[in-house]
């Protein structure tokens, strides 16, 4: 005899279908560590339409310098590629405004406040983001750059306090633009909730945990369980929650959440893997891993147009891009 059935586990799963994010190239990973890396506008924009093409309803976008691959902040930079991606798909474009390292917080916005999207991510505290032992696994630096910066991040502290929190959620509030609010760890939760009680954050909140870096929450599947109690706890049906697993957790952690009512990102921001010793060749095949993965489950894949329902998007004919 079957199991009785038991009500929904988890308050943040209203619908069945699962929003996959994919964050195309970010500002964590350097271009030595893979030469799939989208550095350039076109393989950014061609690397984000193969992953919408491949069922992500989301696109993460930072931008890269085209001559070595340095994260940069320059709205212009973002406007070589979005213009294409828009073109492309109706994949909801989402800008970071967490930027990279060494990036003050008026650059961080610039990109987000010219293009005024439908989505941007806001980074919920402060904290310590070691990417210095990225060092050991490199053989050899493509770029000047880049030694220094993962070197760097021993002694970085990736800067989002309260000021800065409010500083964002008014500027692009004011565009109507919503958040992919990026939790690191159980007290970014409890920053969340502090901006709903005070009515500065308005449901449905989009939260995504994020595990794995180091100077956040660790990759256990304690960890993952740990962070979606607090969050019903904290935040009840007033969220949607996100699975982002770092490294070679992405897809483990990602699998595991969906199955328990989440949603998920995968992209080369995160992994540049795509097995075990293997590299991700693109951002499409990372994506249609964890979609064959998903539908093995019987789970279905959120399109665009689902995915700005669930989250109350704002749509893309009111944004600048
Ligand atoms: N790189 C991720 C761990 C942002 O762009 O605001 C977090 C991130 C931050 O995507
Ligand atoms: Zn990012």
């Amino acid at each position: 005899m079957s199991q009785p059935t038991t009500a929904t586990p988890t308050a943040a799963k209203t619908t069945n279908k699962v929003i996959i994010s994919c964050a195309v190239t970010g500002a964590v990973h350097i271009p030595s560590q893979s030469p799939y890396l989208p550095l350039t506008p076109d393989q950014i924009a061609e690397s984000a339409l193969g992953a919408a093409e491949a069922g992500a309803a989301i696109l993460h976008l930072h931008a890269r310098r085209p001559e070595d691959g340095k994260p940069t902040p320059d709205p212009e930079m973002y406007m070589r590629f979005l213009p294409r991606i828009a073109a492309g798909t109706d994949a909801v474009i989402n800008i970071t405004t967490g930027g990279g390292q060494g990036m003050t917080l008026d650059e961080r916005l610039a990109a987000a406040r010219r293009i005024q999207p439908e989505m941007c991510s806001l980074n919920m505290g402060s904290m310590n983001f070691g990417r210095y032992p990225i060092k050991n696994r490199i053989k050899e630096f493509k770029y000047d750059w880049e030694e220094a910066d993962l070197e760097s991040s021993r002694d970085y502290i990736f800067r989002n306090t309260y000021a800065d929190i409010e500083r964002v959620l008014q500027t692009l509030g004011e565009y109507g633009t919503r958040f992919e609010f990026e939790c690191y760890d159980v007290g970014h939760l409890y920053n969340l909730a502090h901006f709903l009680d005070r009515g500065l954050i308005k449901p449905p909140i989009f939260v995504q945990t994020i595990f794995g870096i180091l100077g956040g929450i660790g990759v256990d599947p304690e960890d993952l369980l740990h962070m979606k109690r607090t969050a019903d706890r904290l935040l009840g049906d007033a969220y949607r929650w996100s699975i982002l697993g770092a490294g070679r957790h992405q897809l483990n952690l990602t699998t595991m959440g969906a199955i328990m009512g989440g949603n998920v990102r995968v992209g080369l921001e995160d992994s540049i893997y795509l097995g075990k010793g293997q590299l991700a060749e693109s951002n499409a095949a990372l994506v249609a891993k964890i979609r064959r993965i998903l539908e093995d489950l019987s789970l279905e894949i959120a399109t665009p147009a689902e995915a700005r329902a669930m989250l109350a998007l704002k749509g893309r004919e009111n944004t600048a891009i």
